[in-house]
Formats: structure tokens, sequence, C-alpha cells
């Protein structure tokens, strides 16, 4: 099928590192005590500064324009089968491909996830490309000349795009997981936090954008913003994809994230765009993910 002769991808490289917390590319200071709050029903111009804990929770009580999110089971809802995303299974097997030279086809969700020692080999500066060391936000090589592309043609356009995470260790996301259970309880924290492994973050092929004025979380739908909304209808020409979108928590299994984006080339991007598929959707058409 056309769809799956799509996947076909790229060349990976060298060094790993580690990314704390969340804090812009345009460079504002993280506050540490920060955390996510409940969403705004209208955007703020001038919100707090992002969150140091990365992935944020919806607020604990539905702000009025955003729809209840029904509550998670750990149980299948249907059991897992090639073509069929719709289940949500709190699992931990390994995903069938972990290659660093086809990252586009890792399939990650409630039941696959990434080997604990998965760490990019060429992990660069996600705001320079720069491999030196010390950066916090990191995105793998191949990611970045499209995210630079993609970050001009907005500026050009009049928005600011900022990166407000990017790469996650194993152990990062576990630390991210455990505080979101702290905060809201686990089964929310499932709806809206990865478990170890189980983020695309770990890949370094995915990105939370804002647009620096605060928390894209912060806002009731922060594809309403117009640094935002100009996204959701650009990313696909540089390769990226959102990842959980409105209305998609059935078969992505995660609340939707309009600030959350998956690098993965512009021709699957695009490809996923024209079939209306989730990434999770097109993936599990692959019998190996059976
Ligand atoms: N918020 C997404 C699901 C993550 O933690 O990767
Ligand atoms: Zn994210």
């Amino acid at each position: 099928m056309a769809v799956i002769g799509l996947r076909r991808c790229v060349a990976a490289i060298l060094v790993t590192a580690s990314l704390t917390g969340c804090a812009v590319a345009a460079g504002a200071a993280p506050s540490p005590s920060a955390t996510a709050s409940a969403g705004p029903s209208t955007p703020r111009p001038s919100a707090p500064a992002p969150s140091t804990i990365p992935e944020p929770i919806p607020a604990a009580t539905p702000t009025p324009t955003t729809a209840p999110t029904p509550l998670p089971s750990a149980e299948p809802t249907q059991r897992p089968s090639a073509g069929n995303a719709s289940y949500c299974h709190v699992a931990d097997v390994v995903t069938p491909s972990t290659s660093y030279e086809d990252p586009f086809a890792t399939y990650l969700d409630w039941t696959n996830r990434l080997p604990a020692e998965y760490a990019p080999p060429d992990l660069v500066n996600a705001v320079t490309g720069s491999r030196a060391a010390g950066a916090s936000l990191l995105v793998r090589a191949l990611v970045w000349p499209e995210l630079a592309r993609l970050r001009a043609a907005a500026l050009a356009d009049g928005h600011l795009l900022v990166v407000v995470s990017a790469y996650r260790s194993y152990a990062l996301q576990a630390q991210t997981f455990d505080y979101w259970t702290g905060v809201g309880g686990y089964e929310q924290a499932l709806r809206t936090s990865a478990r170890p492994g189980h983020s695309e973050h770990q890949l370094g092929t995915a990105i939370d954008f804002g647009d620096g004025s605060g928390a894209p979380w912060d806002y009731a739908d922060w594809a309403q913003t117009p640094a935002g909304a100009w996204l959701a209808s650009h990313a696909a020409e540089f390769g990226f994809v959102m990842s959980y979108p409105k209305g998609r928590t059935a078969v992505t299994c995660y609340a939707y994230e309009p600030w959350h984006y998956r690098y993965v080339g512009p021709a699957l991007a695009k490809e996923l765009v024209a079939t209306g598929l989730s990434l999770r959707e097109f993936q599990s058409l692959d019998p190996a993910h059976d």
C-alpha cells in the first residue's frame, strides 16, 4: 500500500545527553517551582514562565471550553491487532522497531515502549544545531534542519515558535510521569504523560512547541492561538505531525496535545494529513505491531 511504502527513513549518528524540564528556546529562564495550572478559557498573552516539568495535565476540573476526557481503564478495551489502534492497554512490551536508523517506524503507545537504555546517538542543540555539550533542549540531528526551517518560516509569517521540551531520557520521563501522578493521580497521568519508555520524547524526534508567552498547556486550546494555528497548518510541510490530535483520544489514548509534534519527515507527514490518520493508526497498519 502506498501509505506503508512511505515509511522509509534516514540515517543517524553520535552523542547522548539529557534534558531537564522545559525551557523555551527563546531563552526564558524556567522557574524551578512552577507547575502547570488550569487552562484559561482564552489565551493569555502574558502567561507565567513555562513549567520546568515538561508535559502538562489538563485542568483537574475541565474548563468550559474543554470536553471532559473519559477516565482511562488499565484494562484493554479491545485486543491489540494489526490495523486497529483503538485499544488502550497498559503494558510494557518492547516495541518491534528500535532502530536509530528508522525512528519514524518506532511505534509507541500505552503498550509498546523503548528500552530504558535507548538514547539517540546524534542529539544536537534544538536551537542552534550544535553538538556542543551542555544544551538542555536536544533533538536528533536528522530533525534539526527542518525544525530550523519551520521556525524561520513561522517567524517570517509573524509567529514566534519556541521549543518548550524536546528529548527526554527514560529517567527524566519516569520523573515526569511520577510528578504528574502525584499531581492528578495515576489514571489522569496515563492520559497526559507517557510512562517511562513510552514517550516519543525519548526518540529525540518529538517537540513541545510554545509561542514564548507561557506554557501552551495553560491555554484552553493552544492550536487556537495565532502561533498554534500556524503550526497546525504548516507543520506537515516540514515533516512534523501532531501526535495527539483533537477528538482522537479514542485512538491515541492520550488527551489532545496541540503543542506536541513528532518529526516523521515531509513525505509521511503529508500522507498522514491526506489520509486523516493519526500516526498511531498508520503505524498499527503494520502487521509487525500485532
Ligand atoms: N505527553 C506525552 C504523551 C508524553 O509524555 O510523551
Ligand atoms: Zn510532548
